[in-house]
């Protein structure tokens, strides 16, 4: 089983370092629209690209990654809303399960089904526990899923979640408050699961400004995303670079 990616995600957790991932939705991109974005990743250190969304309608998926790929070194993590949102070209997938709910099918169903193709894809497989935490919108996943999302103001049930995620040998836990979230996830809520996981935890859903991702990760969140804002004003990604990169931890382990 391949590992590099997640490799790199533990020795930059390992280091202390935080690392920001640009979320880019297919369905909102254009050829000229992915070359800005990567433009400014590059030049500001962007660490992840994640791809996906929860409804990929368009059938470009392949392209876009190509394109990305063709233009930059920074890693592409598929960020699936199904199983038909797999492409050989990304460089790692996050497997994902919906552990925040209740539906089968998103904890285990549609990974039966998909298995045998989502294995011969070749990519770097990171499973992952999938928590949508209310963000004061109703979210596509949690309408799709019909599973609702873990109230904004019970910590202790993210943190119950995250760690039974982490025993039934997740490698990541993502926090994700939807995208286009009305509030993003409390830092109350992100350092009460930081303190009780070991492994990495991605947050993302509402982030729109660089003050909101530091605090973000002085709370505890290793890996920040951000999507909807970054569409609307891709020059964001430089001052939600620095912010991130700014929060050094001086870690003991
Ligand atoms: C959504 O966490 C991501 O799944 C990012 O959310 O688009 O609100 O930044 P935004």
């Amino acid at each position: 089983m391949k590992q590099a990616i997640y490799q790199q995600i533990i020795t930059r957790k390992r280091t202390g370092k935080k690392s920001f991932a640009v979320l880019i939705d297919p369905d909102k991109v254009d050829a000229s629209s992915i070359q800005e974005l990567v433009t400014l990743a590059v030049a500001a250190n962007v660490d992840f690209f994640f791809v996906g969304g929860s409804l990929v309608i368009s059938s470009h998926l392949d392209e876009c990654i190509q394109q990305i790929k063709a233009s930059c070194h920074i890693p592409v993590i598929l960020f699936p809303g199904s199983p038909s949102q797999v492409s050989k070209y990304a460089d790692a997938l996050l497997y994902l399960s919906l552990i925040s709910g209740r539906n089968p099918e998103l904890l285990i169903g549609q990974h039966v089904i998909s298995a045998p193709f989502v294995k011969k894809s070749g990519l770097e497989i990171m499973p992952t526990g999938y928590m949508v935490i209310d963000g004061g919108a109703p979210t596509t996943v949690s309408y799709i899923s019909n599973a609702s999302p873990i109230p904004a103001d019970k910590s202790e049930i993210a943190m119950c979640t995250a760690m039974a995620g982490e025993m039934l040998g997740m490698k990541l836990i993502y926090m994700d408050a939807g995208s286009g979230a009305k509030r993003a996830i409390t830092e109350t809520m992100i350092e009460n699961v930081a303190k009780h996981i070991d492994i990495p935890l991605i947050v993302g859903g509402g982030i729109t400004e660089p003050e909101k991702a530091y605090l973000n990760c002085k709370a505890g969140a290793d890996i920040i995303v951000v999507g909807n804002a970054i569409e609307k004003e891709p020059s964001l990604i430089k001052d939600i670079s620095a912010a991130i990169h700014s929060v050094a931890i001086v870690n003991a382990g």
